[in-house]
């Protein structure tokens, strides 16, 4: 169902996102790459290339920048621009701070990466997949953009502005053929603690440590499966959660060899 067919992934350079090129490249999909690290991102696109045969365009973007990401996406090759499937994963915490407390250039990048961020991608992108009437829009959302924890103020905000993000966007597609859908994920193990922490290992590690948390691989399945229903089937949003952990701070505390 995704041969041949063109996936952009935003924040393709680790977690989530290099895990979704993986499970999108091993069912033939072509992808455009982007992150803003770029010897990240091109070590990714050429393992999948060798791998699976696919073809990749890997894209230096800052999807805060929106005039960056609007020539991006409109200076794209003629073979490329037709982007089928949008993957807005790129995104971010900065430290767990109470509101009274925080810096205002943590909030800042939150709110420009996870919001408008994925709103500049998707202005760019969507027109196509309108004219076109083919496509979807697949938002990661989090557990945080349904629940709200001690120090998540702003981050869990960004994420439930994702989740009515993406309530609008289907809202304003109805009567296309272009999908969207949100897959909101709890703990998963990646560089997310320690960008929080920015490189704070001895804060980050513990936060994986209590129970097995998602692997990025089992959010990308869960991405390719919401990819890949037949045309009339729109999965609206998937929660979901490591079996240790019932809502976003209640966990069972198992230990991880
Ligand atoms: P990682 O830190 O492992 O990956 C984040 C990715 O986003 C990197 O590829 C990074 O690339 C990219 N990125 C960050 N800022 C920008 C930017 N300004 N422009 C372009 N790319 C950017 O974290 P995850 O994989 O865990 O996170 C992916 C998504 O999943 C995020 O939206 C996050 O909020 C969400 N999420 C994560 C959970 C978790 O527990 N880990 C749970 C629920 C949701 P680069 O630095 O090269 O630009
Ligand atoms: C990331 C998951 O619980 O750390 O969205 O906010 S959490």
């Amino acid at each position: 169902m995704l041969k041949n067919k063109i996936t952009l992934i935003t924040g393709a350079s680790a977690g989530i996102g290099e895990a979704c090129a993986h499970s999108f490249a091993r069912e033939g999909s072509h992808l455009i790459l982007a992150a803003r690290r770029r010897d990240k991102t091109e070590t990714v696109a050429s393992y999948l290339e060798e791998q699976y045969g696919i073809k990749t365009h890997v894209l230096t973007l800052d999807v805060r920048d929106r005039l960056a990401v609007n020539k991006t996406i409109e200076d794209l090759p003629q073979e490329w621009a037709n982007i089928d499937i949008l993957i807005n994963n790129a995104g971010l915490s900065r430290g767990l701070d109470k509101v009274q407390e925080a810096y205002y250039l943590d909030w800042d990048e939150m709110i420009d990466t996870n919001v408008k961020g994925l709103l500049w991608v998707s202005r760019a992108v969507m027109p196509g997949m309108v004219e076109r009437d083919f496509g979807h829009v697949i938002n990661i959302g989090s557990i945080a953009g349904r629940q709200v924890y001690p120090g998540g103020n702003v981050y869990c905000a960004t994420k439930h502005a994702v989740k009515a993000i993406t309530q609008g966007m289907r809202i304003d597609l109805l009567g296309s053929k272009v999908r969207c859908s949100s897959v909101d994920p709890g703990l998963v193990e990646s560089e997310f603690s320690e960008v929080r922490f920015r490189g704070d290992k001895e804060k980050a590690e513990p936060v994986y440590q209590n129970f097995p948390p998602l692997q990025p691989v089992d959010i990308a399945e869960t991405v390719l499966f919401c990819a890949t229903r037949p045309p009339h089937v729109n999965i609206h949003d998937v929660l979901v959660m490591p079996q240790d952990q019932a809502a976003v701070y209640a966990s069972h505390a198992r230990g991880v060899e």
